[in-house]
């Protein structure tokens, strides 16, 4: 299409949909038309490419989430579907601004943070590559919480994404399936087969929206189905009560909004097994139209388990497959590890998923029972081999508790961790247990970003550049970023990258005197910390650093520092009141700071309200510093580290997740490393002499800096500030906050010395562009494709 057939469609359909003229539209109804163009055209390729996938029967993966987190899709399907510039002209010439209509789009936001961000950046990467696969999860009728702040203090509002109007998914009725729950199940004998008889209960029905996923250039756009709960016409009468519609609506209503914490509750169960049993059942009834022996089905359909929350998944395939399609147990069994794979995201004991016996029995009994069966197998398997204490240890089913992460492990062929140092701790130490039992099973992925959308979308003013300096190769092959490494000593680039930085940093100067009055200088640091609000993710430890700069600066107002600004984005689950905290406490100390005329200006702090994907878009491409300094060992992977590496920030690290990995690209000078390592952290854990009273007695520095929480020093914060404090010397400092600080402003220095020699920052940040490629999705699936789901790009698309 170009532009004058675009205009002219546009003009038309505006028409047909409004009778309206441009001049007299607003901006929702300019939006809702060109997203109406852009739908409709790309529907004959989703169309196409489902149906290449069913006519030559490739095989396909199905990657089951309980989060999914696109942010909006407007720019992003212009973007795949190379019509961003043209449509970005065509629409000036008609006096329309694009980022306008863009503002209008609201962030589909059905997740929590990195797990979710992962999904979405996958099914980018998936439909990029050409590889035949599909995203399942739920629809939530509110999205994660809108944070807003009073006093200081986050208050939580609900996130009302859908009245807008969701332009890109298709309800498909004919596509339900029903799902049941509850009542009880026993076993009858059938023609010499146990079969299961359900007695009450309840059925709903889940009805499926599915979403386009437009891949890069290449015609291909692949399915991510959420499921949406509805009445049966047929069971009208058993749901009379308000009451009872109300307890079927509340499955799909809302996204639980904890972080690694796991819920417990009833209703959070019955959400996981909702989208588990509709998904699984929609994905047989495919195959079962195949008409393909169900013997060769892990030939044709891969599942993935994102995280423990759909690892029912395997437990439902099981039923399917003995209770309806008759196979024998072993035989089930077989095909069940072939076609499911499993990732972890977390080695945070609190993340890990149990739930009680009764639990599971309420809501899903006959999953239960079947749970239960594959526990007892394996105890009598592995009773002949190994000893009782590992058998115990490794079993599904344990004091009343049912351990998903043992489910997923053991109904799976392959077990894979999110970073290097991630899946080496799960092998050696976390799931140590399992990796004798089965080593094979076990690998590493690790984790990638959609790099187009954090680089070309997000930040046009470096894309210019680097198309001008390395041509636009690395749209497609990421890897070619490091044609930049010729220009590390080319001023003129590293002067145009430098200025692609400061146009950015002024557009987030001016977003930040829009939204916090608080006026900032583009000619300071933007320092950024930017993740979920988690005591492991120590942004204490930046707050302290930004005390102890505090405190500098009043005793001797002229100590030499380059001004910084600080600036933070973090939402805390709402149960989570430490996290709470600590946002308080960042936020008064803010207040402190900005306001003190001693400082001149020196530091800033900078809490931007409701961090969601459209704000990191916003804030990444303005970064100069990327603050990635949870305790080693807790931090899975990490994805905004790559996203702050590929948009030139210098990373500010411990040595964790795949920060390690960063440093290794982009080699020890290009980067600032300090705090305890891996091995150090255990060594304390084993030999338990970690005192952070003795580190707040020997060091004045962080006496002083603690003393500010109690003593009236930050405003506003008696509870908070006491929480925290006992937190550090009461509660002996978990996360080793006061035993890395030390290291850590040592880090903070180098960071500030490097600045002052602005071509060598420039130089650094150029290379740190130059090597975030190996981090792009595109690679990441790419290696799921052929290690762990065994397919293959579709050969009949645009690039295959
Ligand atoms: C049961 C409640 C619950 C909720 C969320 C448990 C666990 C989670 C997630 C696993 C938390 C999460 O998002 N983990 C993050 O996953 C990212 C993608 O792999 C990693 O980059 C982050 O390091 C990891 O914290």
């Amino acid at each position: 299409m170009d532009k004058i057939e675009f205009k002219q469609t546009f003009i038309e359909r505006l028409a047909e949909l409004y009778a309206m003229e441009v001049s007299d539209a607003t901006p929702i109804e300019l939006y809702q038309t060109l997203g109406s163009i852009v739908s409709t055209t790309y529907t004959k390729q989703w169309s196409k490419s489902w149906q290449d996938y069913r006519d030559t029967k490739q095989k396909q993966v199905y990657y089951f989430s309980i989060e999914f987190l696109p942010g909006k899709m407007l720019k992003s399907n212009l973007l795949n579907m190379g019509w961003l510039e043209i449509v970005e002209e065509a629409l000036s010439e008609l006096g329309i601004k694009l980022d306008d209509l863009i503002e209008i789009e609201p962030d589909m936001a059905l997740g929590n943070g990195g797990l979710g961000r992962l999904a979405s950046c996958f099914m980018d990467s998936i439909a990029s590559q050409s590889l035949p696969g599909n995203g399942n999860g739920i629809r939530y009728r509110y999205g994660l919480f809108k944070q807003r702040f009073v006093d200081g203090h986050q208050v939580e509002l609900p996130d009302e994404w859908l009245p807008k109007g969701n332009i890109w998914e298709v309800r498909k009725d004919s596509k339900a399936v029903d799902v049941h729950f509850g009542g009880s199940v026993h076993l009858e004998e059938h023609h010499g087969r146990l079969k299961p008889v359900y007695h009450g209960g309840y059925t709903v029905r889940a009805v499926p929206y599915d979403t386009g996923m437009v891949g890069y250039k290449n015609g291909t756009v692949n399915t991510m189905r959420l499921w949406d709960v509805a009445i049966p016409a047929e069971e009208e009468e058993h749901y009379r009560s308000i009451e009872d519609r109300r307890m079927v609506e509340e499955l799909t209503s809302v996204l639980y909004p904890d972080d690694s914490n796991e819920a417990g509750r009833k209703l959070r169960l019955s959400q996981e097994y909702f989208f588990v049993s509709a998904g699984v059942q929609s994905i047989l009834r495919y195959y079962k139209n195949l008409h393909l022996p169900l013997e060769q089905i892990s030939r044709y359909i891969a599942i993935h388990i994102n995280d423990t929350h759909p690892a029912m998944c395997i437990a439902e395939f099981m039923r399917l497959l003995v209770d309806q399609e008759n196979l024998k147990w072993e035989k089930a069994w077989r095909l069940t590890l072939q076609v499911m794979s499993y990732t972890n995201h977390t080695i945070m004991a609190e993340a890990l998923e149990k739930w009680s016996i009764e639990m599971m029995q309420d809501v899903c009994p006959r999953i239960y029972q079947i749970i239960e069966e594959i526990d007892r197998r394996f105890v009598e398997e592995m009773s002949t081999f190994h000893n009782q204490g590992l058998i115990q240890r490794t079993r599904i089913i344990q004091d009343g508790q049912i351990h998903m992460a043992h489910l997923a492990i053991l109904g799976s062929h392959s077990t894979n961790g999110v970073a290097k140092i991630h899946s080496d701790l799960l092998k050696n130490v976390i799931l140590n247990d399992f990796y004798v039992l089965y080593p094979s099973r076990f690998n590493n992925k690790t984790n990638g970003i959609a790099q187009r959308r954090w680089s070309q979308l997000a930040n046009p003013a470096m894309t210019k550049v680097l198309n001008q300096t390395i041509g636009d190769s690395w749209h497609r092959t990421p890897t070619d970023l490091h044609l930049l490494m010729n220009f590390t000593e080319d001023d003129e680039v590293l002067e145009q990258l430098a200025a692609a930085k400061l146009e950015n940093k002024k557009r987030l100067a001016a977003y930040i005197k829009e939204h916090k009055g608080i006026e900032v200088s583009p000619e300071a640091i933007f320092d950024v910390q930017i993740k979920r609000l988690h005591a492991y993710k120590r942004q204490l430890m930046n707050l302290m650093h930004i005390l102890k700069l505090y405190f500098e600066l009043k005793n001797d107002p002229k100590r030499d520092i380059h001004p910084r600004v600080f600036i933070f984005g973090a939402k805390a689950a709402p149960s989570y009141h430490y996290a709470k905290a600590i946002i308080k406490a960042i936020n008064e100390t803010a207040n402190l700071i900005n306001h003190d005329p001693d400082i001149q200006d020196k530091i800033k702090v900078v809490f931007l309200e409701n961090y969601n994907v459209s704000l990191a878009e916003k804030i990444i491409p303005a970064a100069e510093v990327s603050e990635q300094i949870s305790l080693a060992t807790k931090e899975a992977s990490g994805t905004s580290n790559m996203k702050l590496m590929l948009n030139g920030a210098l990373t500010i690290a411990t040595l964790d997740g795949a920060n390690i990995e960063i440093r290794e690209a982009v080699g020890e000078e290009n980067i600032v490393t300090f705090g305890l390592t891996e091995k150090e952290v255990y060594r304390y854990y084993q030999e338990q002499n970690y005192r952070s009273l003795e580190w707040y007695h020997n060091d004045p520095v962080i006496q002083r800096i603690l003393n500010a929480f109690i003593d009236g020093t930050i405003p506003n914060i008696v509870n908070e500030g006491k929480q925290i404090f006992d937190s550090l010397i009461q509660y002996h400092d978990e996360f080793f906050v006061l035993r890395d600080f030390a290291d850590y402003c040592r880090a903070q220095e180098i960071i500030n010395q490097l600045y002052q020699d602005s071509r060598r920052w420039n130089q650094i940040s150029l290379i740190n562009i130059a090597n975030a490629g190996i981090f792009s999705a595109d690679n990441t699936v790419e290696r799921y494709a052929e290690d762990i789901w065994q397919i293959r790009p579709n050969p009949s698309s645009q690039l295959g």
